[in-house]
């Protein structure tokens, strides 16, 4: 199977006439690879930022920032899921989510390039995407296979994208084991920073000519930090947690500052992949992260489920997550223990 780039040729379009533009990239590994692959091939953007809310989310505020620029560029972003209406420029989307929308369909200032479009079950990173159509155009795209690669790895697609990680260990002389501690260096700054360690990790790559001036970086520093804390909850887990025998499930409450609630979920359900775990985190609203590796308990349709009429939850059958405000706590926790505790099923 190959990557098919439909827009190609608008695209190319798009680039060749583009003096200032804004970038906008997911708040994750393959967001921050592929927004530094474009910056390095395009020239640093006059305005730069990660999405600036929950999940996919945008502000009003980040949106009148970039419309103040020509051409905007977003990343790894399903810009057909938010307010897209309020983009006044020729804005170039890059992405690789399910697609809801098809963004050429409804206005030509749009140029949404998706994989998806051709092929419902595509699966390629939006640092792959940028490295394949940057190749054609002329940039010098081995330099930074090891960036692509990072981002890939991060998003899981090394089965699809098998050829830039080939290049990465090839020209780059790093193996698997550095693609991965790269990009855990990535969410580990999210981690411990939320979007200023995003755009730190950023910059680093952006400055980086090798991956030894990353690891060389205070990026180092957070992913110790990260690793400490995930360790020091995965012990408390284990004294902490409520056992519900009825279902196999685990409920524990976590406190930490980090933006840690999923990985720790998938850590601790990776040691008991049939047992359900469910983490929480209360702030202005509940956050809470649901895992059952063998898919047992269909989580992505729990808390799509508990949380109907009182908050959103959903996401995928063995990982799930649900966003409570605070209001309905309680109702959401009295369905959850209902469910937990054998008492109600969904
Ligand atoms: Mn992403």
């Amino acid at each position: 199977m190959k990557l098919i780039i439909n827009e190609f040729d608008r695209v190319k379009k798009f680039l060749s006439d583009l003096d200032e533009y804004s970038l906008v990239y997911h708040k994750d590994s393959d967001g921050v690879c592929s927004a530094v692959l474009l910056s390095k091939f395009l020239g640093t953007p006059k305005v730069v930022s990660p999405n600036d809310l929950p999940g996919i989310g945008i502000t009003d505020m980040l949106v009148n920032s970039i419309n103040s620029t020509k051409k905007i560029i977003f990343t790894d972003l399903p810009v057909d899921q938010t307010s897209y209406d309020k983009i006044k420029r020729e804005t170039l989307i890059i992405d690789h989510h399910i697609p809801k929308t098809n963004l050429n369909k409804v206005s030509n200032k749009f140029i949404h390039v998706n994989p998806r479009f051709s092929d419902p079950n595509a699966y390629y990173p939006a640092s792959y995407i940028v490295y394949k159509i940057s190749e054609p155009l002329g940039m010098d795209v081995k330099k930074c296979s090891w960036i692509s690669a990072v981002g890939v790895i991060g998003d899981h697609g090394e089965k699809t994208c098998k050829d830039v990680i080939e290049d990465a260990i090839r020209d780059h002389g790093i193996d698997r084991n550095d693609l991965n501690f790269l990009s855990n260096i990535i969410e580990s700054s999210k981690g411990v920073k939320g979007m200023s360690g995003i755009s730190e990790a950023y910059q680093i790559f952006l400055n980086a000519e090798s991956p030894k001036d990353v690891l060389e970086s205070k990026l180092i520093g957070y992913y110790h930090k990260y690793q400490k804390e995930i360790n020091q909850l995965i012990s408390d887990f284990r004294y902490h947690s409520e056992f519900f025998p009825e279902t196999d499930s685990y409920l524990y409450e976590i406190k930490s500052r980090y933006n840690i609630t999923s990985v720790l979920s998938t850590k601790i359900s990776e040691e008991m992949p049939d047992s359900a775990v469910f983490v929480y985190k209360v702030r202005d609203y509940l956050f809470i992260s649901a895992r059952c590796q063998t898919g047992r308990i269909n989580v992505g349709k729990l808390m799509e489920k508990l949380s109907e009429g009182i908050g959103s939850g959903g996401g995928h059958p063995q990982a799930a997550a649900a966003t409570i405000p605070k209001k309905h706590i309680e109702e959401f926790m009295e369905r959850l223990r209902k469910y937990l505790e054998g008492i109600q099923s969904v």
